[in-house]
This record gives C-alpha cells, structure tokens and sequence, in this order.
C-alpha cells in the first residue's frame, strides 16, 4: 500500500483521530508512501462571502464526513490506497479579516507541501476565493507554465466578478484573477453547472470575450456530456485544474452551501460528470464552499467526501 490507512475492519470508522480520508497526517508519511502523490489541506476562510458566511468550518466537516470513505472506488474500478500516496496535511494558515492576507499565507503554506515538484495539492474550502490560493501554488509547483493551466470548473456561479464592495480577492472573482495572473488560460476553461440569475446580464461578458466554454445546467441536460467531451479531447494531455463549488450540486442534495441556486445537478450526476474526466492530467483541484451551519444530515459534506476520492481516483 501506498497509502497507510488504519483497516476499516480493525479500527473502527468512528475512532481515531480524524484526517482526511483517514490518510496518514504529513509528517508521519514513512518511506512506502514517498514521494507523496497528493496533499489533502484545508483552508479554513470564509473572509470572502458575498451571502451566508460559515464555510470556514467546511475543512472540519469534511474530514469528520470522509471517515467511512473506503478506498476501492467501485466506478472507477481502482483502489486509490494501493495506487497513491495521500496525506493529511492539517490546515493552511489563514486571516479571518482579510482575504489578501489569507490567499498569501494559503499558496506560501501549499507551496511546501510535499515535495513540490511532484506532490500535487487538494485544497478544502473555505469559500471559493481560497481556489486562487490553491491555483497559484499548483501554477508555481508545476514550473509556472507560460500558457496557464486548463481549468475545469463546477459551479453554479461564473466567480468572474471584478470585484464586490471593493473586494477584489472575494467568492465572487477568483478566476478574474487567475486569469489575470496568467494561471489559467481561458481558451482551456470550461464552467460546468451555471445556472439561475445575474444582477446584471454583463457579468457574462468577461468570459464569453475570453473564449471560456460553459455549460449550463439546462444545456447539460440536452448535449452537456457532449460539450463536456470535446473539451477534454481539446485540452488532450495538457496540465489541468479542476475546481468544484459544491453550489453545482442542487441545494436539494447539497443544501450546506452559501449560496444555494435551484435547478442543480443531482449528487449523482455531478458525480458521474466528475468520473468522466477519467484520462485527464490533473494537476491540482478544490473543493469549495461546504457550510456545515446549514447542512442537514451531513448531506453535502457527505459528498465532498465522495467527490474527494472520486479526485484522487482521476489520477490513481
Ligand atoms: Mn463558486
């Protein structure tokens, strides 16, 4: 095993000590699990809401909720334990009042996990600004490719705001800034899941000028794994971030979240969407803006906990 997990059937799933996954935490990772194929870390900030604050506690639950995660992934037909070698790797430093602040001391932290040349990062939000944190460390750790890196990104939002209130560095303009700061290239990004209303019809326009292809959920239904496809076959081998707001999901399987939209995938589907990029070269990804106040049941948190495996089953 790369991986070294206590056995499911020795220790019981509801004891121990709780990580991620119940991955080894970092620093007790022994020469089998090296070098460290991936980082599990959360970035616990929630600085950067635009609605519902509360996803600064979204870390915490996801490690609670990923305790009865099994590695055999059945769909995916490999056991993510045996193939690679994950860790736990506690929580990015962050700074409740500022979003800047969080955001440096977040990709300064990943920057240094593992072994930076191989060890590939997957970040727990916190709400999704802390995905600009992640991408920069990700860019930076693969040798800060000229072009950027492809990004495939499940949201009900576009998160292309300029900025809200005077915040440029909120939810609401991460990949504004990515884009800007020349770690994703537009003409490879694809924002599945999009959906609902806009306070102005032109939020749309930043990304439409750049080339960026979305789905919405409404085209998903009619060609969407079609799209979804020819876009992987552009993209081909080419080094890719994936980035998933759990506000993709519809509120009715996914109710923890901030900014709740109607009309969102089902926790299968968008499930089985992330299954299909099997054959692409991830190279980081997040999973953003779980609100454990407004869960019920654990319901969501449940699925970033079976979004996380269904991640690290892409590359395993
Ligand atoms: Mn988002």
């Amino acid at each position: 095993m790369k991986t070294d997990l206590p056995r499911g059937r020795v220790q019981p799933r509801f004891a121990g000590i709780c990580t991620f996954l119940r991955a080894p935490q970092i620093s007790s990772v022994g020469p089998a699990g090296k070098p460290i194929d991936w980082a599990l870390y959360g970035i616990p900030s929630d600085a950067g809401v635009t609605f519902r604050p509360g996803a600064r506690f979204g870390p915490r639950a996801v490690r609670d909720a990923s305790q009865y995660i099994k590695p055999f992934l059945i769909e995916q037909g490999v056991h993510i334990a045996e193939r690679l070698s994950f860790a736990d790797a506690g929580d990015s430093p962050v700074s409740p009042y500022s979003c800047k602040q969080t955001l440096d001391d977040a990709s300064a932290f990943a920057l240094t996990l593992g072994d930076p040349k191989h060890t590939k990062l997957l970040a727990i939000g916190g709400d999704h600004s802390i995905a600009y944190a992640n991408l920069k460390a990700t860019w930076e750790r693969r040798g800060k490719p000229s072009g950027g890196l492809a990004l495939i990104h499940f949201d009900a939002h576009m998160d292309t705001v300029d900025e809200v209130w005077n915040e440029k560095w909120g939810h609401a303009s991460p990949f504004r800034r990515a884009v800007e700061a020349g770690f994703i290239d537009p003409k490879a990004m694809i924002s599945i899941g999009i959906r609902g209303t806009l306070n102005d019809p032109r939020d749309l326009d930043y990304t439409n000028n750049l080339g960026v292809t979305v789905i919405t959920c409404d085209q998903w239904q009619k060609n969407g794994p079609a799209t979804l496809a020819a876009f992987l076959a552009k993209i081909a081998r080419r080094e890719t971030y994936l980035t998933f707001d759990v506000d993709a999901v519809d509120p009715a399987f996914c109710p923890g979240t901030g900014t709740p939209v109607a009309g969102g995938f089902t926790s299968a589907q968008a499930l089985s969407a992330v299954r299909s990029l099997r054959g692409i070269n991830l190279v980081g990804a997040d999973i953003v803006e779980v609100l454990p106040d407004r869960d019920v049941s654990d319901i969501t948190s449940t699925f970033a906990a079976q979004l996380m495996a269904e991640i690290l089953g892409l590359s395993a």
